[in-house]
């Protein structure tokens, strides 16, 4: 039999030399494979005697162990060098900025309502959601608007067929509905903030048939008109970037709210140009009040022992005004064009840190 140390010594050595998987696939197979060096030695075990046989074939087994043994080791420091070398080439730099070309903009509306949604979130307020097609009681008759009330005719309430039981589902003609909701399930104390698509078969210059609000609910036992306002002059503060807001509230009338009140604040518009802060002029910006006691108890809400304040503003309106965005009605052209101008980068999430809209 060929000398069983030297060939293992050369299949070892060829096995250390592989520079990859695929050489060192080809040692295994010249050595161990059908036709390999090792094998061929096994086979022609048959010719020996008994005796012979017994201590060669011990001998070739322990040599095809080490042989394996070895290419197997060999293959993984292979496996692992070749990661190795991938770490090497394929390193991210997480510290590189966002590419500059991306082509998707964020609406001025998603962009508006994430950062109102920021500014009352570090408030303790949290959002609430609830279905666009409402029934009439929790758009209107919750709302101190029983059947008949003069204020429904102000809402153009888009309608939808009769049901088969007579009702009149309808879009809700605001998101008012979703805070009655809350308070039907939920036992104050409740701070709610209620962003989303409210819709009145309205259309002009200034008017657009689906339109966003926010609407925010505060239900305590001891809250009063000074939270309300307290409250309201933070969040136009925080949303400006403005530290000096003037700002006045107007005595006003809504069926859900008693007292009622607008509330402006303080601007100028020197050489046709906009500016919220100190200055001579006033802005309207928000309609709000202290919750209608009607409201409360339709909500099974004891109105002996809780109070509290409510407020609704235009989402388009505050972001025309924020962004200087002329007309209303171009948000909802869809043009790519005007995204690309007044649309906002991806990854630019609104932070009260890094100011809102930077
Ligand atoms: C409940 C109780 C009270 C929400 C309020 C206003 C005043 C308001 C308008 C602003 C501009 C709507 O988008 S707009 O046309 N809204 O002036 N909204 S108080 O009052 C509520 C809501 C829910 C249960």
């Amino acid at each position: 039999m060929q000398d069983l140390n030297q060939l293992k010594a050369e299949i070892l050595d060829a096995a250390a030399a592989a520079a990859s998987v695929e050489a060192l696939e080809s040692v295994r197979v010249d050595a161990l494979g059908k036709k390999g060096k090792v094998t061929s030695l096994m086979k022609g075990l048959g010719q020996l005697d008994a005796e012979e046989r017994k201590t060669a074939g011990q001998r070739l087994n322990a040599l095809k162990d080490e042989i394996a043994g070895a290419i197997e080791a060999r293959k993984a420091e292979l496996a692992d060098a070749e990661i190795d070398a991938r770490l090497l080439h394929e390193r991210v730099d997480v510290t590189l900025p966002p590419r500059p070309e991306a082509e998707g903009r964020i609406h001025p509306i998603s962009q508006t309502i994430d950062e109102v949604v920021q500014i009352f979130g570090e408030m303790g307020f949290a959002v609430a959601e609830g279905p666009d097609i409402e029934d009439d009681f929790h758009n209107f008759t919750a709302l101190n608007m029983p059947p008949e009330h003069p204020a429904r005719q102000m809402h153009d309430t888009f309608y939808l067929p009769e049901k088969a039981d007579g009702e009149r589902m309808l879009l809700r003609t605001h998101t008012s509905p979703v805070q009655i909701r809350a308070m039907q399930v939920q036992e104050p104390p409740i701070r709610i903030l209620v962003p989303g698509r409210t819709y009145r078969c309205d259309s002009d210059m200034t008017h657009t048939p689906m339109f966003h609000q926010f609407e925010g609910l505060v239900i305590d036992e001891t809250t009063h008109m000074g939270h309300l306002k307290g409250c309201l002059i933070e969040f136009c503060r925080a949303y400006f970037e403005v530290d000096d807001v003037p700002a006045r509230f107007r005595p006003s009338h809504f069926p859900f709210t008693e007292p009622s009140a607008e509330m402006d604040i303080g601007c100028s518009r020197e050489g046709g140009e906009l500016r919220i802060g100190a200055g001579d002029d006033w802005l309207e910006i928000l309609g709000c009040g202290m919750v209608h006691p009607n409201v409360l108890e339709a909500c099974g809400v004891d109105s002996n022992k809780y109070q509290g304040f409510a407020f609704g503003m235009g989402v388009e309106r505050v972001a025309m005004l924020k962004y200087g965005i002329p007309d209303l009605r171009t948000f909802f052209d869809a043009d790519i064009r005007w995204l690309h101008h007044y649309g906002f980068v991806p990854l630019d999430l609104p932070a009260l840190v890094s100011g809102l809209s930077r």
